[in-house]
């Protein structure tokens, strides 16, 4: 049963179709959720995509609010969901596609379980502004926490900015995303569970309770410091970080006729 949702959420994500959410048919625990997740990440990685990084949701009050959800999360990046900087993405490719600003990390040591803030920056090898483009498989971009961990978190694509210093200050930086040079959404990290740090010392723990470890190497994403934006043909959107930088992305000017459902 799981392996048949699985696939279907694959189907979905491949082919930019939305589906039903799995609530309205079955009763999926927490667990299942994240099995379901890893069993359908698994048919990516079966085509070839590598994985190459962790994301965490729902780590600000602005997104919980945004998506009436209230616990962490957290989903897995694979190699074909990275964007470039300056990259156009063709929006035919998503169902309806959100950006949101956010901060990345670059690791250099394998991290997992229980680690204080000082372990996880220990394990970090540079840091950098940070987009996430989330496209949930669901209609209306609705769902309840086991939907949206089964969908991956919304996993959709990502932008990483140029790195920098792991010694970067990132208390309290400010955090906009712009859209053709208009501010949309503005936060600050400290939004960010009160630090980006914390996200990674979660993400550590979190990954690690299902049997997995962060690898040097690899990419984790903080979370979200504003709400996510809709995206719309031939936008500009920008994640701008104070001291650390931004980085940016364009859309087609293809038709959005199928955007929204
Ligand atoms: C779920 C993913 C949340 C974040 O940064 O908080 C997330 C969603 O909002 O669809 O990526
Ligand atoms: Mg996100």
């Amino acid at each position: 049963m799981l392996n048949d949702i699985a696939h279907t959420l694959d189907q979905a994500a491949a082919s930019a179709s939305s589906v039903a959410q799995v609530s309205q048919s079955k009763n999926i625990t927490l667990p299942e959720a994240y099995e379901i997740q890893k069993l359908s990440i698994q048919h990516r990685l079966d085509r070839g995509e590598k994985l190459i990084g962790y994301k965490m949701g729902f780590t600000s009050r602005a997104k919980m609010l945004q998506m009436g959800v209230d616990d962490l999360i957290w989903g897995r990046l694979t190699d074909a969901m990275q964007i470039k900087v300056d990259q156009t993405i063709d929006l035919t490719k998503y169902v309806h596609p959100r950006a949101e600003p956010e901060i990345a990390f670059l690791l250099k040591e394998n991290l997992s379980g229980k680690v204080t803030k000082a372990q996880a920056l220990a394990a970090v090898e540079a840091i950098a502004p940070a987009l996430e483009i989330i496209d949930s498989r669901y209609q209306n971009f609705k769902f309840s926490l086991e939907d949206v961990v089964a969908d991956n978190s919304s996993s959709s694509g990502f932008v990483v900015g140029p790195w920098q210093s792991k010694d970067s200050n990132l208390d309290n930086l400010a955090m906009h995303l712009t859209v053709n040079d208009e501010v949309i959404a503005s936060g600050s990290s400290k939004d960010i569970l009160d630090h980006p740090i914390n996200s990674l010392v979660e993400a550590a723990r979190c990954i690690g309770a299902a049997g997995e470890e962060l690898k040097a190497g690899q990419i984790i994403l903080a979370g979200a410091a504003t709400a996510a934006v809709a995206l719309a043909p031939n936008q500009t959107i920008s994640a701008n970080v104070a001291n650390l930088g931004s980085c940016q992305f364009k859309t087609d000017i293809g038709s959005i006729s199928s955007l929204g459902e």
